[in-house]
């Protein structure tokens, strides 16, 4: 039986005095909740506070991007390692707004998915396709392509020490959530299409789905059969939505 995660994408926000009030809160609402079933990722800066406010709390946390490397001359990058000290449990990898925005490809993601296993950090791997890929039905093929890229480095052992995360980019940030049934049927074509490598990783793997999740339709999400949880970005910024999210996952 696979356990529902939600995890909160807090982008580039926050503050010290903001994130305060909004780790206390969860901290008050949700601290006693199953371990690793709920997780912040914050801004690198900000990693700091967060290990200080959640340690000893049932909340873990994590990062929103890595670097592929452990180490070197690579300016402005952090590494697997450095988010591990920090207390970090899981990292974000192949977001579609790293992807778009940062010319990550999916040799660089399945580098970095890789290097993430390999630290001992869980990868939450994300996938989605563009508006213009769905409308030409394509959706299939790219998210193929993308688990491929990351199957060819990690292999599905690899995939087994993994989360991913469905986002389809037209519904990211954009109010427009994909219907249940939508997804659903996302989530069940990666499913499938990693039980022909491996039955069992397939079916203990969580798949989260992401975009535009809010309290008001989570549950309706998280009810599908195939559907482990969210991948959450605004409305991990506001307590009681973020809570409540958290809750409809229990
Ligand atoms: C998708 C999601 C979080 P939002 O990027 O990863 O953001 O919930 O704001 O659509």
């Amino acid at each position: 039986m696979r356990k529902k995660l939600v995890a909160g994408n807090w982008k580039m926000h926050g503050s010290v005095v903001e994130n305060k009030a909004l780790l206390d809160a969860l901290v008050a609402a949700l601290g006693q909740a199953d371990a690793a079933a709920c997780i912040v990722c914050a801004p690198f800066p900000y990693l700091a506070q967060v290990q200080s406010v959640l340690s000893g709390t049932g909340l873990a946390w994590g990062a929103q991007n890595m670097s592929q490397y452990a180490k070197g001359a690579y300016t402005g990058e952090v590494s697997a390692p450095m988010l591990l000290d920090f207390g970090c449990s899981h990292v974000i990898v192949g977001h579609s707004e790293r992807r778009a925005l940062y010319g990550e490809d999916d040799a660089a993601v399945a580098a970095k998915f890789a290097a993430a296993l390999a630290a001992g950090l869980t990868p939450i791997l994300c996938v989605g396709e563009t508006l213009d890929e769905r409308q030409a039905g394509v959706t299939e093929t790219v998210i193929g392509r993308q688990l491929d890229a990351v199957l060819a480095v990690s292999g599905i052992g690899g995939m087994g020490r993994a989360v991913v995360a469905y986002e389809p980019v037209w519904a990211i940030g954009t109010g427009k959530t994909a219907s249940p049934e939508q997804a659903q049927a996302v989530h069940a074509f990666i499913r499938d299409r990693l039980a022909v490598l491996d039955k069992a990783v397939a079916a203990a793997l969580v798949i989260q789905y992401g975009g535009s999740v809010k309290a008001a339709n989570a549950a309706e999400l998280f009810s599908q059969p195939d559907i482990d949880g969210g991948l959450i970005g605004g409305a991990s910024l506001v307590a009681d939505e973020f809570i409540a999210i958290c809750r409809a996952a229990q």
